[in-house]
């Protein structure tokens, strides 16, 4: 085995920023891909034209030369080629293991199946208007070891996902937390109890842990913490922040202090409130400013394609939640709308299912939606689940959707995009998806 060559597994975004770096640091390096054509190909052949290229499947000679594989979050290593080389005692790592051991500056990382970017962001601004010079990315976009810049950051924001997770070993986040756990990527796991336990190695070194007590899968269990803190959508005890009821106002609150009107934050929900208190959790076990933690929930007004309110036409609203990528999500943007408004959701769902089961949607479903309407691969599937439950109707195209929701909707009703399954099947990804959709009612007249 060479001592010292590094195999980038994947040319996608994370591959590109482990050439940058690996360059930097002027360690050899080469590349695999399982597809002919990655999207980072060009870039990379212009920036890095000496550089050794295996595409059109992972088992590739150059493997049997490597010390080290920079494995990409899409690829699992469960996959033939790379427990080969596990085998033969190869080190395997992902950009989240090299950004750790390079890091100069303390870390918070956030996972969870859902809520993790809108909570990441939060944190970000929060650090900020704390006076803090902060770099946030992730699974956010921006990958991690882009991050590394000179002058280092005071802190690092990360968002991570479960797949960065299996392929990281040392990172020791002064703040860790999974937000919550619900079953997704279940095409990659063996069962949900795989995926959870593969998010919870965020604790693994971390020294403050926040977790969700609404949330038992979130739990830090025996992970060695220094301090646990928790949010909850209840009243809150010692080490909490939660709801609290007082003169027939909902405030958040920290223990039994209150801190600001639940009616002050500029997005509706209860899963939005869960989010607020569970940065603020986050950054006070960093030990950010309270104030300037309040003043960020004031002005916060959402990402784009989370729940994102796209038009309010006649007496109806029209949400965007794109992101709601799988049921967890979805089972979360229905509740925390269906919960907030007058009238009743019009849902519009599908797309690309990954196995997912449905039936979890059923009760909120039968509680909040008056109508869905169902696009993509996954219709036939939602529709069995949902039979006899509810109004159903099908689209061919997501504008179809919008149309047949237009009529549908009653005044005082919202229509909701959030289709609990990937985009893949029709659309480059979430925010294409989101963005026709958004086209699709803006042109509304
Ligand atoms: N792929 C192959 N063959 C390969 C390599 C990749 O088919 O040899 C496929 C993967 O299966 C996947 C796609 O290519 O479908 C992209 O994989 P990648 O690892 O190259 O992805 P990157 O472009 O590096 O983007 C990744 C994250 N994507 C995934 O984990 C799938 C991005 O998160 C993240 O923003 C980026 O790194 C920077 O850190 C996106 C995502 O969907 C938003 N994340 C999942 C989620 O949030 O649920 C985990």
């Amino acid at each position: 085995m060479s001592q010292d060559l590094y195999i980038i597994v994947g040319l996608g975004a994370t591959g590109m920023s482990c050439a940058r770096y690996l360059s930097k640091k002027k360690l050899p390096f080469a590349v695999v891909d399982s597809r002919e054509n990655p999207p980072e190909l060009a870039h990379f052949k212009e920036a890095y034209p000496n550089v050794s290229i295996a595409l059109g499947n992972l088992d590739q000679p150059v493997l049997s030369q490597a010390s080290h594989l920079i494995v990409s979050p899409g690829v699992s290593i469960k996959q033939p080629a790379i427990v080969k080389q596990i085998a033969r005692g190869v080190t395997v790592e992902g950009d989240i293991e090299l950004f750790a051991k390079e890091a100069k500056a303390p870390v918070i990382a956030i996972t969870g199946t859902n809520a993790k970017s809108t909570v990441t962001t939060l944190v970000g601004q929060m650090a900020n208007a704390s006076g803090l010079y902060a770099e946030v990315g992730g699974n956010l976009g921006f990958p991690a070891l882009d991050l590394l810049t000179t002058p280092a950051p005071q802190l690092f924001v990360l968002e991570l996902s479960s797949f960065q997770l299996e392929t990281t070993y040392s990172l020791a986040p002064k703040v860790a937390t999974v937000l919550n756990v619900t079953p997704d990527h279940m095409d990659r796991y063996d069962s949900v109890q795989d995926y959870q336990a593969t998010k919870l190695r965020i604790y693994d070194k971390c020294d403050v842990a926040v977790c969700n007590r609404d949330d038992p899968l979130t739990d830090c269990g025996t992970h060695y913490v220094t301090w646990k803190l928790q949010f909850t959508l209840q009243q809150p005890r010692a080490n909490e922040f939660g709801l609290l009821q007082k003169n027939n106002e909902m405030y958040l609150a920290f223990e039994d202090k209150t801190l600001m009107l639940v009616r002050d934050l500029p997005i509706l929900g209860r899963h939005y409130q869960a989010n607020a208190l569970a940065s603020l959790a986050i950054g006070y076990g960093y030990g950010l400013a309270m104030d300037a933690m309040l003043e960020t929930l004031r002005k916060f007004q959402g990402l784009p394609h989370r729940c994102q309110l796209v038009r309010t036409r006649g007496d109806v609203r029209w949400y965007n939640d794109s992101k709601g990528t799988n049921v967890g999500a979805t089972q979360a943007a229905v509740e925390g709308l269906g919960s907030d408004i007058v009238g009743k959701i019009i849902l519009i769902a599908g797309g690309l299912g990954k196995n997912a089961d449905f039936s979890p949607l059923l009760p909120i479903i039968k509680k909040y939606v008056r109508s869905v309407i169902l696009i993509g691969e996954a219709a036939p599937i939602l529709a069995d689940t949902f039979a006899n439950s509810v109004d159903i109707h099908f689209a061919k195209t997501l504008e179809d959707a919008v149309i047949a929701a237009d009529k549908i909707a009653l005044p005082q009703d919202s229509v909701l995009l959030s289709p609990a399954c990937a985009s893949w099947d029709m659309f480059k990804n979430y925010e294409h998806r989101g963005d026709v959709f958004t086209e699709a009612v803006q042109g509304l007249k």
